[in-house]
């Protein structure tokens, strides 16, 4: 048996890579069953053309789904589209909920930009230990920076469309030649030109290897608890308050609230926004769950109605008759 990683997947076809040669793969039938779905990035045994187990994950991005990355780079660009720090905070809070490094990568320096923003991505993000780099994929400028944070490593690039993401790529290795699409003039919104997920290998020893991706999507944070969006922000993380299951909005002895001078505005304002979107889905399962239980109600009266009275009682008999039988024995 073979080992391999998928590097992509095109509609019922897998491509693995053993590290020497590629192969055109398909799933066996019993994964299929089991409801085992393989992602791209995805480490499997194979033989003659057909996956046959798949190896445990050690990360894993549901959308787009991707396995096994060590790092994100999130890409913003200074410019077309403008800086949205809010946005930027979402993927930093999305990489820690996933439990991946991120790294930050602000793209088309070349660009007429507010030379400030410069001292406020570094007065924000510096403090919070992140690796940053300014690139132009245009002019060429930072590329070496930025394949600094890329060595020895699989990273996977996200950020909204029209960043440039697929440009810086193509600018560290220009033989891949990666479609590019341009930013509308009117929305300053990328055209989603990158459709799929592919893993590329960066050097031919293969370890450094880079995931071109549509961007993750459903970005809000409708699939946690408004307690647990804390644990996304490090610089509110640090701090225990008097309750543990404090929001540090308003409550008493709230550390946060104390120490608020020392957290940067935009992302106190980016974790209220998470909390409100994490609000909704408490109500959500709140309200699933009073569905459930009712539901669960309504079945469990049919199931009674379906025993008769009488039947119930030969029941019992029947029990009855069966110890009688032990206690003869
Ligand atoms: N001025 C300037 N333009 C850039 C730079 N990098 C990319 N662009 C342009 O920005 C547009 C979008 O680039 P892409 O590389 O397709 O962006 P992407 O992030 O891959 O977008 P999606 O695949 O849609 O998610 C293209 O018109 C690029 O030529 C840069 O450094 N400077
Ligand atoms: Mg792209
Ligand atoms: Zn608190």
């Amino acid at each position: 048996m073979k080992q391999g990683q998928v590097f992509k997947i095109h509609s019922d076809f897998y491509y693995v890579d053993d590290g020497v040669n590629i192969f055109e793969c398909k799933i066996r039938e019993v994964l299929k069953k089991q409801k085992e779905k393989i992602f791209t990035g995805d480490f499997v045994n194979f033989e003659n053309g057909v996956i046959e187990s798949i190896i445990p994950r050690k990360t894993f991005i549901p959308r787009p789904g991707v396995a096994n990355i060590d790092q994100i780079i999130i890409v913003s660009a200074l410019k077309e589209p403008d800086l949205n720090l809010n946005r930027l905070n979402r993927y930093i809070a999305l990489a820690k909920y996933y439990k991946i490094p991120a790294k930050l990568c602000f793209n088309k320096s070349d660009l007429k930009w507010d030379k400030n923003l410069k001292e406020k991505i570094l007065s924000i993000y510096k403090p919070l230990n992140f690796e940053i780099v300014f690139t132009s994929a245009a002019a060429h400028a930072g590329i070496e920076e930025f394949q600094k944070l890329l060595d020895g490593k699989t990273s996977v690039l996200c950020g909204n469309s029209g960043v440039g993401k697929s440009s810086l790529i193509n600018a560290v290795n220009p033989d891949l030649n990666l479609r590019i699409g341009a930013v509308s003039a009117k929305t300053q919104n990328g055209t989603h030109t990158t459709r799929h997920c592919e893993i590329i290998k960066l050097d031919v020893q293969g370890s450094t290897r880079i995931a071109d991706t549509p961007g993750f999507s459903n970005m809000k944070f409708d699939f946690l608890l408004p307690q647990e969006v804390g644990a996304l922000f490090d610089e509110i993380a640090q701090y225990s308050c008097k309750y543990s299951n404090c929001l540090h909005i308003s409550e008493d002895g709230c550390r946060v609230l104390a120490n608020l001078a020392q957290i940067d505005e935009s992302r106190y304002a980016g974790y209220l926004e998470f909390v409100e979107e994490a609000r909704g889905y408490k109500e959500k399962i709140k309200y699933e769950g009073t569905k459930k239980e009712s539901a669960k109600k309504i079945s469990n009266n049919r199931t009674l109605a379906k025993i008769s009275g009488k039947k119930r009682q030969s029941a019992r008999n029947t029990l009855k008759q069966s110890l009688n039988k032990d206690i003869e024995v």
